[in-house]
């Protein structure tokens, strides 16, 4: 009587599962097919202004991001867990499941890309060197002590960039690194450039794609300067010597970043975007515009096609100041619609490197970067589905009037409709479905850290 009643209890259950496993499955159909119908919908109304909407998937799967490592441990590193991070820039939040070791860090990555369309770049810095522990100078960092990232990088990435780290160390501390007036400070930050371009050429070897080497310094000064001529001279000087190795660009691209002002610099920055301008152009590298290094309301989408006029290639940081350089989860607001635009305008997307370079710790870390990376994407796709002949045409006969007019057409256009498209064909999730599955990652992952 028991096993007939625990027979029948069991089928029940299983029928009440299987027809819950059904109900989901044909809810999953009925959105799949909703998606679809939006899909095909949409793609006629772009095909009305001579847009095909399949092209710009295919071209839109094809334009890789950097995405920077540090969003993943508020810029702190694993040389040494207590450093400061110094510099003149700021993480703040105290959000909880930061990563504390490479293994962690990559294991997130991995996790942030799982919930991002298509395959794309890391951008590490030299303080993620991965050396089982044994503590390493700046100055003597090697190929061998990012084996580790290598390795991992050729399943998982497109290609790795990477930055010397010229903040956050005691010889950082005086706010002035390549450009100190002591040589012997001068020194040491000059053979860690050179140490980078190493470690860049190497990755650039092993992954089969030039990596862009990135130099920043916080040099600069919080109050009025005696003399602003000097430490550039000393800042020329130096970043001669580092690039006097010719090093392939098969492997490694040289990129130099401008900037402002920073905390602790508010008076003058030495490396600022006349200096490198300059400096890019006289010696054949590549300049970083970085969003949140000029006056809070100068936008680097203006900048790109003057660069690109006078050099090859460009690098861009793409981050979003709030009042000063914050460094906020970017946005899908106007500031990136218009640097998308400029991108895509241009037709130079293949030397036009964009990396994203933001650090927020008050949330949750994969989301940051879910959400700052998916929304890059979205400002790409944007810019693509824009009838760029159609308005340079109105524009070019002076018919400024519909210019205005499309342009803010446009702007009520059914992209979402073609970025859940792209997201389904990437195997990536379609539209906030990202979310659950950070919160599932949060629960199983990073609240045991
Ligand atoms: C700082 C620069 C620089 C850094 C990273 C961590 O103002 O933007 O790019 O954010 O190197
Ligand atoms: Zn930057």
């Amino acid at each position: 009587m028991k096993a007939i009643k625990s027979a029948a209890a069991s089928h029940v259950a299983s029928h009440a599962a299987s027809h819950a496993a059904s109900h989901a499955a044909s809810s999953a159909n009925a959105k799949r097919k909703d998606m679809e119908s939006a899909y095909t919908l949409a793609s006629a109304k772009y095909a009305e202004l001579g847009i095909d909407t399949d092209a710009v998937i295919e071209k839109l799967g094809n334009i890789p991001i950097s995405m920077h490592c540090w969003q993943g441990d508020d810029v702190r590193g694993f040389e040494n867990p207590d450093v400061e991070l110094s510099g003149g820039i700021q993480a703040t939040g105290n959000y909880p499941g930061r990563a504390r070791t490479a293994d962690e860090l990559r294991k997130d990555i991995e996790k942030a890309l799982s919930l991002i369309p298509g395959k794309h770049r890391l951008n590490l810095h030299a303080i993620y060197l991965d050396t089982g522990g044994e503590k390493v100078a700046r100055d003597e960092i090697r190929p061998e002590h990012f084996k580790t990232w290598a390795d991992w990088g050729k399943t998982n990435v497109a290609g790795i960039d990477f930055n010397p780290t010229c903040f956050s160390h005691p010889l950082s501390d005086d706010g002035l690194t390549l450009s100190h007036p002591k040589k012997e400070v001068r020194d040491f930050w000059i053979r860690h450039c050179k140490a980078s371009r190493k470690v860049a050429e190497y990755f650039g070897r092993e992954l089969g794609t030039p990596s862009v080497n990135n130099i920043w310094i916080p040099d600069g000064y919080k109050d009025m300067p005696a003399d602003r001529m000097a430490p550039r001279k000393r800042l020329n000087e130096a970043l001669d010597e580092i690039f006097s190795e010719k090093i392939s660009a098969k492997y490694c691209l040289d990129a130099v970043e401008a900037k402002l002002f920073g905390i602790g610099s508010e008076s003058y920055v030495v490396g600022s975007n006349e200096f490198y301008m300059g400096y890019i152009v006289k010696n054949n590298k590549m300049l970083c515009l970085d969003a949140g290094h000029f006056h809070p309301t100068e936008s680097i989408a203006d900048k790109i096609s003057a660069v690109l006029l006078f050099s090859d290639r460009l690098l861009l940081h793409v981050s979003r100041p709030v009042r000063w350089d914050s460094d906020h989860v970017v946005s899908l607001n106007d500031d990136l619609r218009g640097i998308a635009q400029e991108i895509i305008r241009s037709g130079r997307e293949d030397k036009i490197h964009i990396g994203l370079d933001f650090f927020d710790a008050s949330i949750n870390r994969i989301a940051a970067w879910a959400i700052g990376m998916r929304n890059m994407q979205k400002a790409l796709l944007e810019a693509m589905l824009e009838p760029s002949d159609m308005l340079r045409g109105f524009e070019k006969k002076g018919d400024l009037t519909s210019r205005l007019a499309y342009l803010e057409e446009m702007k009520t256009y059914p992209a979402a409709a073609v970025w859940n498209k792209f997201c389904a064909a990437k195997g990536a999730p379609v539209g906030i479905e990202w979310l659950e599955s950070v919160r599932e990652y949060e629960k199983n992952v990073l609240s045991e850290r």
